[in-house]
């Protein structure tokens, strides 16, 4: 199976629908997972190996504007920048877009405003390609449901599939070899209290992609194997904490399932390492600051940055030991 029989299976005969309109454009929000995905079962369809739940970070994502050019070949602007479409992440956008082309020659343009920082960790492809399939469903105006939206953003970027969600979502694995059972579905909680610091270190495009280095982790680390096992028993605190407000809970699991994650990647051959000296120093604050008795707890992606967790009430404080930190509100308080 791969990605155009996922998509036939999708769309149908709404694969040949002509544009609706001139232009379409949706928002996405970028999220940041408590308990991570790493690692694929199938590498064609973005398939994860384990379950994973994130939280999507308010008005903090990409908005695209999709319409139809007349010009022979795809154009893709990001933050106003034309995109090389010869990069990695060019070839990746046009390979997803052939998708929907249906044999025709039709070609995109794609004009993507983000308010995060691209790369660094920072999610920005999940909500890229989410917002991505949100504006080509109102510009085909083929009316799918959030499941189906979320099974099409997958196949752009896994974490993507939770970007079609705000608040708390969880992506279901799925045993199902085409997929169709492994999509993002919201947990309908609020927590208006939690917050999200983003404590940006570098801001540089990392040296190993993720997609890399997952694969490299499962195909190399002697570890990988213990990763399912913690995953299952941190989804399940996670998805506690969430229902109880426990916040201890909650940011006592993100961490260590961020740590974990960080452990096995650097039992992998080449060693995969996402951190930088500012990195682990910020943690070893975090830990200080925390034996002193304040709430705060941090999870890591791919990338050098950290994301701060803490309750409104900690907020003050906490910006006054991390100066520079963004605070978000998932809830929008
Ligand atoms: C996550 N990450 O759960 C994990 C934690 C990074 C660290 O999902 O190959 O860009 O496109 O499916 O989704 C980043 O990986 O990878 C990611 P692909 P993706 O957020």
């Amino acid at each position: 199976m791969n990605k155009s029989d996922v998509v036939k299976l999708i769309l149908g005969e709404r694969l040949y629908y002509l544009p609706n309109h001139l232009s379409a454009n949706a928002f996405a929000p970028t999220n940041i997972a408590l308990c991570k995905y790493w690692g694929k079962r199938d590498q064609e369809l973005n398939l994860p190996v384990t379950s994973s739940l994130s939280i999507s970070l308010g008005n903090k994502g990409a908005t695209t504007e999709v319409s139809i050019t007349e010009q022979t070949q795809d154009i893709a602007l990001l933050n106003g920048e034309p995109v090389n479409l010869f990069s990695n992440f060019g070839k990746r956008l046009i390979a997803f877009l052939d998708l929907f082309r249906a044999e025709r020659a039709l070609h995109f343009k794609i004009d993507t405003q983000t308010t995060i920082p691209l790369a660094a960790g920072l999610a920005s492809s999940a909500c890229g390609f989410a917002a991505l399939v949100l504006a080509l469903n109102k510009l085909f105006h083929w009316q799918l449901d959030a499941q189906h939206l979320s099974i099409l953003a997958r196949l752009g970027s896994g974490s993507a599939c939770r970007s079609i969600w705000s608040g708390f979502v969880e992506w279901n694995r799925g045993i199902d070899a085409d997929g169709m059972d492994s999509y993002g579905s919201i947990i309908p909680e609020v927590w208006p209290e939690l917050c999200v610091g983003l404590l940006i270190i570098n801001r540089n495009e990392k040296n190993i992609s993720s997609r890399e280095a997952m694969q490299r982790t499962i195909d190399t680390s002697v570890l990988y194997p213990l990763w399912p096992e913690k995953v299952n028993h941190d989804l399940s605190a996670v998805k506690k904490a969430i229902h109880e407000k426990d916040f201890l809970l909650l940011g006592k699991t993100a961490e260590s399932n961020a740590l974990t994650m960080h452990g096995i990647m650097l039992s992998a051959w080449p060693p995969i390492s996402y951190f930088l000296p500012e990195t682990v120093a910020a943690m070893q604050k975090i830990w200080e600051l925390r034996q002193q008795g304040v709430a705060l707890y941090f999870t890591q992606d791919a990338g050098p940055n950290l994301k701060l967790l803490f309750l409104s009430s900690d907020a003050e404080l906490v910006k006054s030991h991390f100066s520079s930190l963004e605070i978000i509100s998932p809830f929008g308080v």
